[in-house]
């Protein structure tokens, strides 16, 4: 059996940050990644229009400034394709590679408590054990692809956007059926719309979506940001989320009609999620909220032509309660003569049949079914492993009620087992990159001082723990968060518990976590070698 310092599950941006960081400890590593590649989400999800919504020079690594200053980004909004040639560049440029396992998953990861090692194992027979297990497995992961009634029987193609085949997929002249109205599937839509015979979109709840307005970037705009990128990363670490979205300290119910809608269609006009930090009160005032979610239902009924159809895409929730869209043209797709949607609130899918699917009203005759119905979020990929600390217990079984964490970083009866923006922690409600950075690092950091001060394990307490877990539930519930059905809650998935799992204020919980360290890592238990 192979001995390492560390062992690391996941090969995507987590996981490639984590290994660099160990590797500067001096400690030996293997991560483990199941996919043929590096990268992640960025790996698996291929379908037509995936872009990050969070603006390419914020999201990226800056462990290393002659990285930043090397790279080049092409657009506003980077393309799939090209996150992925960036994390590739990175696992090259600082000799990465190595250390990482591509085709392997894990299968369990046991904690032996006589040896304090974690003995891992993977599906594919690799027996090796670490002192130190890293769960860099990725918030949005492990896709969900609903039971419907008859899945199996159909006999087109069938699709997830999250796990997108690696060749192009051709829909000329194909009845398309797209599942879902979340981020995916508002990015792929509007081209495959552009492609396909038919396009049929099944809709559950209408989504707000602000243009993303992606052009190509300017070289005088990245030649600037790159004369102070620390000027840039400083100024978006202060921001609620961690990424530049303008927010101010103004309050929507503080402004005339006429100074929101000015600011609204600013907002609209420049694009992206930084709609969402035109004014401090918008998720947390109800009365705010309304301000800005009907400039978005205004926006809908004028770019939609057919009454009825903007009448149904108008979503009458919370904005930003569901996560916001971006867009390029999915609003506009609606008024092509070869996009139907069909309204699956009303009339639910029943089943799936051999030539398509079955509402409760209707038969779709399709030659493709693209699912965009998102993931098992934040504890998803943690759960299809087979993770036992302290005393056998499960980490399924630990976390029976909703996940529980200390900053979402760690588990109690789980010594030396890190997770990577786990739930807890700012992750989804966050720029992922500075987020698994800083946990990278703050991790590395812990290993540090475990060397220095003769630690052999670390764990957090259960006081600690159960303290973290019911600040982050006040927080969100002080917020319109907790008001409607989102993954952020579980309730996509039939039977999660309801729990709020990632924590609101990037600022605040990194202050919280470097105070943690100051004070020699309070809430945690150390017991010496
Ligand atoms: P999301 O945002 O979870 O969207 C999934 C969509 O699929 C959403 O519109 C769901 O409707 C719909 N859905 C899920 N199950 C069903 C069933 N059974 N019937 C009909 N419709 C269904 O996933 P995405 O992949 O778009 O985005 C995930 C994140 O990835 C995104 O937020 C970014 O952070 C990146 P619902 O709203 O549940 O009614």
């Amino acid at each position: 059996m192979a001995d390492f310092d560390a062992v690391i599950v996941g090969g995507g941006f987590a996981g490639v940050c984590m290994l660099h960081r160990v590797r500067g400890l001096g400690l030996t590593a293997r991560v483990y990644e199941a996919g043929s590649g590096v990268g992640g989400t960025w790996f698996w999800n291929r379908y037509p229009g995936a872009r990050c919504d969070v603006e390419s020079m914020e999201y990226s690594y800056q462990f290393s400034d002659e990285l930043q200053q090397e790279w080049a980004w092409t657009e506003r909004y980077a393309s799939q394709p090209e996150i992925l040639a960036y994390i590739n560049h990175v696992v090259d440029r600082f000799a990465l590679r190595g250390d990482i396992q591509v085709n392997t998953r894990v299968k369990s990861a046991v904690f032996d408590e006589s040896a304090g090692r974690w003995r891992v194992e993977t599906a594919t027979g690799d027996r090796v054990s670490a002192k130190f297990c890293i769960m860099a497995t990725g918030c949005l992961s492990s896709a969900n692809i609903p039971k419907f009634k008859g899945r199996d029987s159909f006999g087109g193609l069938m699709l997830h956007t999250g796990n997108w085949p690696h060749e192009r997929v051709a829909f000329t002249g194909k009845r398309v059926g797209v599942i879902g109205t979340g981020s995916s599937a508002i990015q792929a839509i509007p081209l495959i719309a552009e492609e396909a015979a038919h396009l049929f979109v099944f809709q559950r709840t209408p989504t707000y979506s602000v243009p993303a307005s992606n052009h190509p970037l300017d070289p005088g705009v990245q030649r600037r940001v790159k004369a102070d990128y620390a000027g840039l990363r400083q100024t978006a670490s202060q921001m609620p989320f961690g990424f530049d979205t303008r927010s101010t300290e103004k309050l929507a119910m503080e402004a005339t009609e006429e100074e929101r809608r000015a600011e609204y269609e600013d907002r609209w006009e420049r694009g992206g999620l930084p709609f969402l930090g035109t004014y401090a009160d918008l998720l947390f005032s109800k009365e705010a909220n309304d301000t800005a979610a009907e400039f978005i239902r205004g926006k809908i009924r004028a770019i939609v032509r057919d009454p009825k159809v903007a009448e149904t895409l108008t979503p009458t929730m919370v904005v930003g309660c569901k996560r916001l869209c971006s867009d390029t043209g999915y609003y506009e797709t609606f008024n092509r003569p070869n996009v139907t949607l069909v309204d699956v609130s009303r009339s639910p899918i029943d089943e799936i049949t051999p030539h398509g699917l079955r509402t409760k009203d209707q038969a779709y005759e399709l030659d493709c079914i693209v699912f965009a119905t998102g993931f098992d979020a934040m504890t998803g990929a943690l759960m299809n492993i087979d993770i036992r600390g302290k005393g056998g217990i499960t980490l399924a079984r630990k976390w029976a009620e909703g996940p529980r964490t200390y900053l979402g970083v760690a588990t109690a009866g789980f010594p030396n087992l890190f997770i990577i923006t786990g739930p807890g922690s700012p992750s989804v409600l966050s720029n992922m990159v500075p987020s698994i950075e800083q946990h990278a690092n703050w991790i590395s950091r812990c290993i540090g001082y475990m060397d220095e001060q003769d630690v052999e394990r670390i764990e957090p307490t259960v006081d600690a723990e159960d303290a973290w877990v019911a600040h982050v539930n006040e927080v969100a519930d002080g917020t319109l968060y907790p008001t409607c059905n989102s993954w952020y809650l579980g309730s996509n998935i039939p039977g999660k518990p309801r729990v709020f799992m990632p924590y609101l204020g990037f600022p605040v919980y990194v202050q919280k976590c470097e105070e943690v360290a100051a004070k020699g890592y309070e809430g945690f238990a150390l017991m010496p070698r």
